[in-house]
């Protein structure tokens, strides 16, 4: 596998809209959809993404999952990408903002296991949501933080890592967090 420095990009937009080797579904532990990204994802995509999640989860509880509720927070699976542009769409879980317990380290493991599967797909382009900056309320600067900081600190063969913020003011988020 070739390691080389992928290049970051920014968009702003809707992630559903993208066309990329993979792009990344801001999920729950469940794998049945919901709203923000996920919704819009299994709307756009169709149902071929959720009957492989539904396959996906019956897999996970054979495999004896010590959670017994799907998909652990920070791993990721993927399934195709259904109608999307993309041949795949990578589910990570991230975890809920807290403000009594550090689960950064558990939110870097969203975008490193992401990256993770993408090399083991052979993707070279994948799209990022900022993952859980909605529903589950990370502060969108801290999340920014820690997006850049540890796909700069992983090594994947994905030449392009591309963010795709819905708001303007993610968008000028991540863009101060890419520059600096
Ligand atoms: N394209 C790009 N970004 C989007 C889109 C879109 N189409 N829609 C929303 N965002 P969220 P989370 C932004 O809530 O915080 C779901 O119900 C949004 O503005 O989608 O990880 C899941 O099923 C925000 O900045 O994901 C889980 O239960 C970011 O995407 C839970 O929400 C993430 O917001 C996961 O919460």
């Amino acid at each position: 596998m070739s390691t080389g420095q992928p290049v970051l990009t920014l968009v702003q937009g809707d992630i559903t809209l993208q066309s990329a080797d993979a792009i990344v579904n801001a999920a729950n532990s469940s794998l049945l959809g919901g709203g923000g990204v996920d919704g819009a994802i299994h709307r756009r995509g169709g149902p071929a993404i959720l009957e492989e999640c539904r396959a996906l989860r019956a897999s996970l509880a054979r495999a004896g999952n010590p959670l017994g509720r799907g998909l652990p927070t920070g791993q990721a699976v993927a399934t195709t990408a259904g109608r999307l542009d993309a041949q795949w769409v990578i589910h990570t879980v991230g975890p809920v903002h807290s403000t009594t317990d550090d689960r950064s380290p558990l939110l870097a493991s969203c975008y490193r296991e992401s990256l993770r599967v993408a090399d083991e797909l052979g993707a070279r382009t994948v799209a990022f949501p900022a993952i859980s900056t909605g529903a589950y309320r990370w502060p969108v600067d801290d999340a920014a933080r820690i997006a850049v900081t540890t796909v700069r600190a992983t090594e994947t063969a994905v030449e392009e890592i591309r963010f795709v913020l819905f708001d303007g003011r993610a968008y000028e988020v991540f863009a101060t967090h890419l520059g600096g």
